[in-house]
């Protein structure tokens, strides 16, 4: 008989839909109308768990799930997911480790050209049909922000971290970041949050979230300063959200560029009329290349703990 499999996200790429439909029986909880009843009947038949980075899965729902053996996270964050409680009942925990880094770190330099060279406001401009119309035709736009040699810190030096400073090394940035501690990297280590943010042109975000802490206070903020750019591709709740929008409504920084939110889907409204910031729906990883190797990576990470072996990605 085939691993009972549970859903809590979607993957979207249809050959590893196939791929798990034929190795397992996979039941979706999100399309279950009534999922508190879903897992009631079926939660025993369970072995196996696949959710995405931000999704997770809560204590009150692995605890439903009596014969869970695995919680395959297509994704490499697992903050959304109980790991204590999943230690304690001897489930292992998977994550994609090193198949999305390029490209969140790829999208991490798009948003911050994006936002200091003004390339969404450029673009509505031009759709908007006001380029034509222009009173000052040849500059109808205010002019933006050099990115090539800003001063970039880096919040987190993990992989992702790495990779973007690799990147932003390419537009001759210096790099300067932060972390628990100092990391074998050729780039300028600093231990304070607030004086790396003011060091720093741009400040990127790369860092686990498992402690749920907002590093990015309204005083990080104000340190960044008014000719800064604030760049989040790690997770919503970094950042004191409020802190932020008043701090972009005070002038106190130039600009944001988030791919996350402290509550996805919802994004505080207040930010959809600004023209200082970049907003995007959590997409960092969301590459057909890339959630490919994920996906193969959720397949692979299922089968060898149902066969008793370690799997790759294994966090505990
Ligand atoms: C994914 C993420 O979008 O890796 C993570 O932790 O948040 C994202 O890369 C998500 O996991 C997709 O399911």
């Amino acid at each position: 008989m085939k691993p009972e499999v549970l859903q809590l996200s979607a993957i979207l790429i249809p050959q590893i839909r196939e791929r798990l439909e034929t190795l397992f029986t996979v039941h979706r909880l999100f399309e279950q109308s009534d999922k508190d009843a879903w897992l009631e009947a079926n939660g025993a038949r369970i072995r196996g768990v696949i959710t995405g980075g931000h999704t997770g899965i809560t204590q009150a729902v692995m605890a439903r799930l009596p014969n869970l053996e695995v919680i395959a996270v297509n994704g490499v964050g697992t903050d959304a997911v109980d790991l204590a409680y999943a230690r304690d009942r001897g489930i292992s925990v998977t994550a994609t480790i090193g198949a999305l880094t390029e490209d969140v770190a790829d999208l991490a330099i798009g948003l911050l050209i994006g936002v200091a060279r003004g390339i969404s406001t450029g673009d509505r401009f031009v759709r908007a049909g006001l380029w034509a119309t222009s009173p000052t035709p040849l500059a109808p736009l205010p002019l933006a922000r050099q990115v090539s040699g800003m001063r970039v810190g880096i919040v987190g030096m993990g992989r992702v971290g790495r990779a973007v400073a690799q990147r932003a090394a390419a537009f001759g940035c210096p790099i300067s970041y932060t972390d628990l501690h100092a990391q074998d990297v050729p780039y300028s280590f600093e231990a304070d949050l607030a004086q790396l943010a003011h060091n720093s042109d741009a400040l990127i975000l790369a860092a686990a979230a498992d402690k749920g802490e907002a590093l990015i206070t309204r005083d990080v903020l104000k340190a960044l300063g008014r000719e800064g750019y604030l760049i989040n591709i790690a997770r919503g709740k970094l950042v004191d959200e409020p802190a932020l929008l008043a701090a972009l409504e005070a002038g106190e920084i130039a600009g944001a560029a988030l791919d996350v939110f402290a509550d996805e889907p919802r994004v505080p409204e207040a930010l959809f009329a600004r023209e200082d910031v970049v907003l995007q729906p959590h997409r960092a990883s969301a590459t057909v290349q890339t959630r490919t190797r994920m996906g193969e990576m959720v397949v692979a990470s299922l089968v060898d703990v149902f066969a008793g072996r370690q799997p790759q990605g294994l966090v505990q």
